[in-house]
């Protein structure tokens, strides 16, 4: 009690300002004040981030242990096993990646796991939708397609894209897309991946206590698992769900808490994997539900999206999307919301409380993901529709309940979303000749200068969507197309950058391009494990030649500038690993002068993989990367395009003036 008491005197006012610029967030924040509710943003202004922690400067791998070492003499001291700074650094981080990719691989595999009972033929509840994705991946792996029954191939898939998790030995299917100067430097350094589940088994062998005490050794094992993921687990969710429920092509969306709809039933799908939001929007379009809603005072039911499968519907389908990660117990303020249904990774547990607050029903689906206080009501998918019919039921029941004063911030920002891989392809090729030709030639020609992926997460740490936004911006106004999934996709469309007129915001090269395609100058790719989109982009870019060899040649970048979760490490360290110069914002859990910490910031390079960067800036962060890009170009010999394009502008723009 008196503890309490202490905690309670000690708890710090938020200043709204501060910790995020996203307006309707910051609208609800007020309201929680008023309302006595807390959030993530409160708890992170009340808890300091535990300083040794920060530095990766401890091990608890043992009961020896937990030992400590100092950041600021981090050779002064070793653990009691002997442990190294480089060690420990090196184990925890192996530990980030090994979890990332667990999170996103597990993921791939559900989905791996729905297409097979779908393509045997026991769930009805799913279908193949895009046969012409099918046959093109199956063609890639070596499938024969020609006059065979499409379940026939798609049985073939199956057994070849399973390699990508169980295979004991040899390389993983998706493997047979990596440019092959870069799959040379992955051969060379022993880390193409085999089955996912071997790496990660292997990875956590070695960073238990007495196993790999050397961090190249251990760096090694973090390439190569991270790389599972990204070419392997990752890939196939991306793939195996455009199969299921399409390929996205560019449609035209709403953002923001603004999508609520206070005389409807609202129901939000927050977490990540496709299989429960597919059956949630065919219970909203079920007419006895829709009828249920009416009869209960509603005008009808708003089905809208949160954090990565909401960016994969708002890719896919068009789904109106309502805020990333640190808006998730913002939006439950609003007291809008009849149901909250959760699936995997990122869900807060704090969301527990904040419905509780509003009388919101917060329900978990997924055997893997329960909390305390919520309730469970499981998909099952060969009757997904038992559990998502439910949810509805509850949240019509919570709308005739509804007894709270409601709020809904009035901001709606209408974008253009849903740039697969596949369409970007088309869109710059055109219908005849798909291809990404035009691209290269437009980087190449210098009207664009390279082009950089801005993904991620948000997080309490930093001013929520600020560095995200000034970011792209900064990096557009340089002709740098950006690419984005996730959380970070959300930020821009909040802020206005996914219609097409925000081209002027452009330098000019980049405004020419996307003027002329009727491009938006930042694409949105979908959720997290799409990140493999720009894994197969950047493949593409170096295959279509003029860009040299392999992807470490490519005038690109990455960054992860509000980055919280592991799994975000796990697609830092495979953006690295395929030759991406990649930088994270917020913090970096490695203690900098370390010997580990060269070997990611500079020696990953050396060896032709990628490396890492940190700032926390982010014209700092896009200076880095667009020197990054110029070096690049430099390396190409076409510097001196871009410098030519620079001066044409120059001089037509002088005679415009005469
Ligand atoms: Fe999670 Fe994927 Fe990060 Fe957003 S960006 S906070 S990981 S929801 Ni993927
Ligand atoms: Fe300490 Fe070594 Fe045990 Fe880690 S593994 S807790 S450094 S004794």
């Amino acid at each position: 009690m008196e503890k309490e008491k202490k905690t309670e005197t000690k708890a710090k006012t938020l200043n709204i300002s501060d910790v995020t610029i996203c307006d309707a967030t910051a609208q609800m924040l007020k309201k929680a004040e008023k309302d006595g509710v807390e959030t993530a943003f409160h708890r992170a202004s009340n808890m300091k981030a535990c300083p040794i922690g920060a530095d990766s400067a401890c091990c608890k791998h043992c009961s020896m242990g937990p030992c400590r070492l100092s950041a600021k003499d981090p050779y002064g001291k070793v653990g009691v096993c002997g442990a190294t700074i480089d060690t420990i650094q090196a184990r925890n981080f192996a530990r980030m990646v090994a979890s990332g990719a667990a999170a996103h691989t597990d993921h791939g595999m559900s989905m791996l796991d729905l297409f097979r009972e779908v393509v045997n033929g026991n769930i009805e509840d799913y279908a193949i939708k895009d046969t012409i994705k099918l046959e093109e991946v199956a063609k890639e792996l070596g499938i024969e397609v020609e006059g065979r029954e499409i379940k026939d191939i798609a049985m073939d898939l199956y057994k070849e894209l399973e390699r990508t998790y169980i295979q004991v030995e040899g390389e993983i299917p998706f493997a047979k897309r990596v440019p092959e100067k870069t799959l040379e430097t992955w051969r060379k350094n022993g880390v193409v991946p085999r089955g996912s589940m071997r790496e990660i088994m292997e990875l956590m062998h070695r960073t238990h206590i007495g196993v790999d005490q050397h961090y190249e050794n251990i760096t090694k094992q973090c390439n190569r698992t991270a790389l599972a993921d990204g070419w392997g687990g990752s890939m196939v969710a991306t793939e195996i769900s455009d199969i299921l429920f399409g390929t996205p092509t560019p449609v035209k969306a709403d953002v923001n808490m603004g999508c609520l709809k206070e005389d409807h039933v609202n129901i939000i799908i927050h977490g990540h994997e496709p299989n429960l939001f597919e059956s949630m929007l065919d219970s909203v379009n079920d007419p006895s539900l829709i009828e249920a809603a009416k009869e209960a005072g509603a005008q009808g039911i708003n089905l809208v999206g949160m954090c990565c499968s909401g960016a994969e519907m708002l890719s896919r389908h068009g789904i109106p999307h309502v805020g990333n990660f640190m808006s998730t117990e913002a939006v439950l303020i609003t007291g809008a919301i009849d149901a909250m249904g959760v699936d995997v990774q990122c869900i807060k547990q704090g969301l527990a409380k904040v419905a509780d607050c509003y009388g919101t029903k917060l329900f978990t689906t997924n055997p893997r993901c329960r909390i305390e206080g919520a309730e469970h009501i499981e998909l099952h998918e060969h009757k997904p529709r038992e559990c998502t019919d439910s949810i509805v039921e509850n949240a019509i029941v919570r709308f005739k309940n509804r007894n709270m004063p409601i709020e809904i911030p009035n901001i709606k920002n209408t974008g253009i979303h849903g740039f697969s891989h596949e369409y970007i392809n088309y869109m710059l090729g055109g219908t005849f000749r798909a291809s990404y030709s035009p691209l290269n030639d437009n980087i190449i020609n210098g009207r664009i200068r390279g082009v950089a992926g801005v993904v991620g997460c948000t997080n309490p740490r930093v001013k929520q969507d600020w560095v995200h936004i000034e970011l792209v911006k900064e990096l557009i106004r340089n002709d740098v197309l950006v690419v984005q999934t996730g959380c970070s996709q959300i930020a821009l469309a909040k802020a206005g950058l996914y219609k097409p007129e925000a081209a002027h915001l452009a330098g000019s090269g980049l405004q020419e391009v996307c003027e002329t395609v009727g491009m938006p100058p930042v694409l949105g790719l979908g959720s997290c494990v799409d990140n493999s989109r720009i894994l197969i982009a950047c493949s593409e870019m170096a295959r279509i030649g003029g860009l040299g060899d392999s992807i470490a040649d490519l005038p690109v970048a990455g960054a992860a500038p509000e980055w919280m979760s592991e799994k975000a490490i796990s697609i830092g360290q495979y953006f690295v690993a395929s030759g991406v110069f990649t930088v994270f914002g917020v913090t970096f859990p490695i203690v900098e002068e370390t010997k580990f910490h060269k070997l990611l910031f500079q020696g990953l390079e050396e060896m032709g993989f990628g490396k890492w960067g940190f700032t926390v800036d982010p014209y700092e962060m896009a200076r880095m990367m667009i020197e990054h890009i110029d070096k690049k170009r430099k390396a190409l010999g076409i510097d001196k395009a871009r410098e030519r394009v620079l001066m044409d502008m120059a001089d037509r723009q002088k005679l415009e003036a005469a």
